[in-house]
């Protein structure tokens, strides 16, 4: 029998993190999580997301769990499966840039609760805002040899975005020390040719293993993996199916099943996934019940593709135009958005440059002047504060804008000031584990809420031995 070279692609299951973030405004609780970590953990799969931006805040937020408690729990099941989590670069998993003592902080006590992998993007792709995330993760794969730092280029479509590009990126992620690089396509733009093109370039021009991240928004994402393990991208993130598709990832299954028997065979068990995708379809049924699970998000929106703009921002512009009696301006604000992301160097449009490019382009339109008023986060933009762009920046823009203020050039957190000894200072009173300090810093307002409802509980079980169980005291 003629030997054939196998060549295995591995899969990255987003059920608990992405998936659920992408379909039901990442409200699925620890507890529905738990029960299937057994089953999960016997599937092989390359990695399992479980943790980010999302996940973090919607736990603390609406569910009033501490996610450092879940990542524990999620870790104490899964005995052989490696955890991923999704990194905002110098935004860590917030909404603004911290100091560097944070970031190293933050991966420390990541990587310590229990995370693997640490997926690293930056809004603009300035690899500069990733660098103090990649040393700090590095830093303890020296130490104790486990840690894993993979950089996520936000991709996009533009003049500036050309193949060269891409693979000039990676070999500058190489020489950081990143250990993986991931494209990460949230708006599901990369079609299956054009990935196959990127795909064989990149592996090119690079020997660190490849991952792809799509989302199924558009309808082509399980052709462009097709075209992508062809053209030898190493690993792929899908999700079980019963959270596939419509703005999630493609269905782990289907993927499966498609390289079953070729030289990109997985090897994974599909009973066992169809064990896992029968646990959790009752959980899909009830939030398609309760409405948490919109059946408007499960089908093909073309419109991403036409317009290059993610799904979820267009949501967002069509209820800032509601609110302003304005929705008859909704092709004036779609024109607008690529001009207002022209002015300001052709960014990605990824959390938090869509917002900022969104929201500006909706101002722009409904003030009947470009830039008569302009927001704080484009302000920040022009002045350099959240990087460097791939294009310059519109010089009338940032006269009109911020007319003889200084811009920076240097990377950003070089003028913040070490700020960890501050934030614990703020905090003290509520602190139970060093870790606190670190929700704190992500989200002031919401964690010293949940702090507070944490030791609510906490009092009122001492005090009168409540029958938690029951919920005889409830809070
Ligand atoms: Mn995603």
């Amino acid at each position: 029998m003629a030997d054939q070279v196998k060549k295995p692609v591995g899969i990255m299951e987003t059920v608990l993190r992405d998936a659920h973030q992408s379909l039901i405004a990442t409200r699925m609780p620890t507890d529905m999580m738990l029960p299937i970590v057994d089953k999960m953990d016997k599937v092989g799969y390359h990695a399992v997301e479980c943790w980010g931006g999302a996940t973090f805040d919607a736990s603390l937020r609406f569910l009033k769990e501490d996610p450092w408690e879940r990542l524990r729990k999620l870790r104490d099941g899964f005995k052989n499966t490696k955890l991923q989590m999704l990194f905002r670069g110098q935004n860590i998993l917030g909404y603004r840039p911290y100091a560097d003592d944070v970031v190293e902080n933050f991966v420390e006590k990541s990587v310590a609760n229990g995370i693997d992998i640490i997926r690293i993007f930056d809004c603009l792709n300035d690899l500069r805002n990733l660098q103090a995330t990649v040393d700090a993760t590095n830093k303890i794969k020296a130490r104790e040899g486990r840690g894993h730092a993979q950089i996520a280029l936000s991709y996009t479509l533009g003049d500036a975005y050309t193949l060269e590009y891409w693979v000039n990126m990676a070999k500058k992620i190489e020489e950081m020390g990143a250990d993986s690089i991931c494209i990460k396509d949230m708006a599901g733009l990369l079609v299956p040719y054009k990935a196959a093109e990127l795909i064989k370039a990149m592996k090119e021009g690079t020997k660190l293993p490849i991952q792809l991240h799509t989302h199924y928004t558009s309808g082509v994402a399980s052709m462009t993996y097709l075209k992508a393990v062809e053209a030898g991208v190493d690993v792929i993130d899908c999700a079980i199916s019963p959270f596939a598709l419509g703005t999630s990832q493609p269905a782990t299954e289907v993927m499966v099943e498609t390289f079953k028997g070729t030289e990109y065979d997985t090897g994974y068990d599909q009973n066992l996934l169809a064990e896992i995708a029968d646990y959790f379809r009752p959980y899909r049924d009830e939030c398609l019940a309760s409405g948490l699970l919109n059946p408007k998000v499960m089908g093909v929106d073309i419109k991403t593709l036409l317009y290059q703009v993610p799904g979820g921002m267009l949501s967002n512009m069509v209820s800032q135009l509601k609110e302003q009696n304005a929705e008859d301006r909704y092709y004036d604000v779609l024109k607008e958005i690529p001009e207002v992301r022209k002015d300001l160097g052709e960014p990605p449009l990824v959390t938090p440059s869509s917002q900022i490019v969104g929201t500006q382009a909706v101002f722009n339109v409904l003030m009947g002047e470009r830039y008569k008023m302009a927001t704080k986060e484009t302000k920040a933009v022009l002045r350099g504060e959240y990087g460097q762009t791939v294009k310059p920046m519109s010089q009338e823009v940032i006269d009109k804008v911020i007319p003889g203020e200084e811009r920076i050039t240097c990377r950003p957190a070089d003028l913040i000031e070490n700020e960890m000894d501050k934030l614990e200072a703020e905090m003290k009173e509520w602190k139970q584990q060093d870790e606190d300090v670190l929700s704190y810093a992500l989200f002031p307002q919401v964690a010293t809420d949940f702090f507070k409802y944490r030791q609510a509980q906490q009092e009122k079980v001492d005090m009168t031995q409540a029958d938690t169980k029951n919920a005889a005291y409830p809070v």
